[in-house]
């Protein structure tokens, strides 16, 4: 990190940061270690880390929110913090370890359960999977190319019509089962409620690091924890909601205000903003006073914003082989072509995919994290935990066939109803380009006088790590650069105001 060329200049700017997830935090520890000493963060809950969350389910360590480091390697930010924070097992640690570019991990040992309770044959649905893969793989072909269908969801239907349209009926029912457990999988991956709502075109703009995937085996929150440490005590300020965003004041020596829920004014020379894009698409209109100029609320709108969450579930002992690692729950009247939205009442479970197996069995027990996206996820949040508990367990019963198999303890996330997150993270949406991530991040205004007032980060804004935390950093640590940059190279506007 550079630090300013000259230490009295940056000492006069005030800088608010809305915010104190991953973003908001590195954009605080870029700025102090770079000489600025009137930085706060004002944060809406009684926490830091927003989407970065460690719960317990008994004696077990389970993340609520951000799971892996996805690609662990040397260009990745979060990965080198948390190797120098000690954070890390040391096979994670190993040069065999980051150079695997893998796009995360090697297939999974999958188990595969079909509603009428059978376990099928692995050996037989492996073509299959390789089948679906590769069709997703070209899915992401597409980027600054001619797009022959709007979504990921219409190509991937038209490729699998192609491919098995014309199969007897027992191969397509198999075929569609495995198909729509693909799009699942996805819809969870991707943050979206439908592989529809992802522009074809724009699925090729994440782009993925080497590394195999890891998780941080205390918790990802000691990653904050560690973060926090880096900053004068009390920079952030919590309980404290940020309601409205004055900016443009040409009038006053501090050109933003920052107005908190309980009605206090804060004067700032800047403002970072880092709510998640499912905030910003809720409360735009009244968090910006003047609004955003239009084409960055376009470009918020065409950004998607989705929800994927876990359900953790424990038992006594093991049901799955033991070395499965993923189990999926094939549904056996389903028909992709048909089944796009469910009744959300009834089959709202039908989105569950299956469970990932939380390894190693030593640390967890038997625990298994099942991933839900979409509107059913966003339905699932409202249930009771005892409704939630019931239906995962017929699930189950039903699936293996074993109607005696009761969970230990549930637990499950609500992203969609947290006030403050609204969702789980981003994806690329329906006409999404580059240029609209760019806008997302662009500060504002976008001329004058007075630059820099509100300047944005969060893991939306990053155009090739957006849904990542590592993404989010490096959101944070940019806009601190911006700053950090334009003092280098202007005069202090206090002074100059004087
Ligand atoms: C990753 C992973 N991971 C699972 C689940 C979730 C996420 N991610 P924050 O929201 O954290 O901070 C904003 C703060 O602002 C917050 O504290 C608010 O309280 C506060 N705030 C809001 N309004 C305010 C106001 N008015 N006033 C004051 N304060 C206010 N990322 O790297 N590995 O395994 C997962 C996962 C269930 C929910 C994840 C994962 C996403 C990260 O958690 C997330 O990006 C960052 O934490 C966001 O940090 P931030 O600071 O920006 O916002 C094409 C294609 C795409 C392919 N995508 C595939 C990528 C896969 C991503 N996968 C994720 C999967 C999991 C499982």
């Amino acid at each position: 990190m550079d630090t300013v060329k000259s230490g009295s200049t940056q000492r006069g700017a005030k800088i608010v940061i809305v915010g104190s997830g991953v973003a908001g935090i590195s954009a605080a520890v870029a700025l102090t270690a770079a000489g600025f000493t009137d930085v706060h963060i004002l944060e809406a809950t009684g926490r830091s880390g927003g989407r970065i969350k460690t719960g317990r389910l008994g004696d077990n360590i389970v993340e609520i929110g951000a799971n892996w480091i996805h690609g662990p390697s040397e260009d990745n930010p979060v990965f080198c913090l948390a190797r120098q924070y000690g954070l890390l097992d040391p096979e994670a640690l190993t040069p065999e370890n980051q150079t695997m570019d893998v796009g995360g991990h090697p297939p999974w040992v999958p188990n595969y359960f079909t509603s009428s309770g059978r376990k099928l044959d692995v050996e037989c649905i492996l073509p299959l999977q390789m089948a679906c893969l590769e069709i997703l793989d070209e899915s992401s072909l597409f980027e600054g190319k001619e797009e022959p269908f709007p979504s990921v969801g219409e190509f991937i239907h038209s490729k699998a019509t192609e491919k098995w349209g014309d199969a007897d009926t027992v191969t397509r029912s198999l075929v569609f089962s495995v198909v729509s457990n693909m799009l699942k999988v996805e819809c969870c991956v991707n943050g979206t409620h439908s592989l529809d709502e992802i522009g074809l075109g724009a699925f090729g703009l994440y782009k993925t690091l080497p590394g195999l995937d890891c998780t941080f085996p205390k918790g990802y929150e000691g990653l904050i924890k560690n973060l926090l440490l880096e900053l004068p005590p009390d920079t952030v300020k919590y309980n404290c909601p940020v309601r409205c965003i004055e900016w443009n004041d040409t009038e006053t020596e501090s050109p933003v205000v920052v107005e908190c829920e309980d009605g206090t004014r804060m004067t700032a020379d800047h403002v970072i903003v880092t709510v998640s894009l499912g905030y910003l698409k809720k409360h735009h209109s009244t968090l910006f006073r003047p609004p955003l100029p239009l084409h960055k609320l376009h470009s918020i709108q065409k950004q998607g914003f989705g929800t994927n969450n876990k359900i953790f579930v424990e038992f006594d002992s093991a049901w799955w082989d033991d070395d499965c690692e993923v189990m999926h729950f094939l549904w056996e009247d389903e028909n992709l072509l048909v089944d796009k939205e469910l009744d959300l009442q009834s089959s709202w479970i039908k989105k569950l995919f299956g469970f990932t197996v939380l390894k190693p069995i030593e640390r967890y027990g038997h625990l298994l994290c099942g991933w839900m996206a979409g509107h059913e996820s966003e339905y699932m949040e409202t249930l009771s935990d005892q409704e939630v508990t019931q239906a995962i367990t017929q699930l189950i019963r039903r699936f293996t066939g074993n109607p005696i198999l009761t969970p230990k303890r549930v637990l499950r996330s609500q992203w969609f109803h947290n006030p403050w997150t609204c969702g789980s993270y981003s994806f690329p949406g329906k006409g999404c380009s580059l240029q609209d991530l760019k806008n997302l991040g662009e500060p504002l205004p976008t001329t004058g006088s007075q630059p820099l007032q509100v300047l944005f980060a969060g893991e939306a804004t990053h155009p090739c790590f957006f849904s990542t935390v590592h993404g989010a950093l490096l959101s944070g640590r940019r806009e601190a650069d911006r700053l950090i940059s334009h003092f280098n190279t202007s005069t202090d506007p206090v002074i100059s105001k004087l």
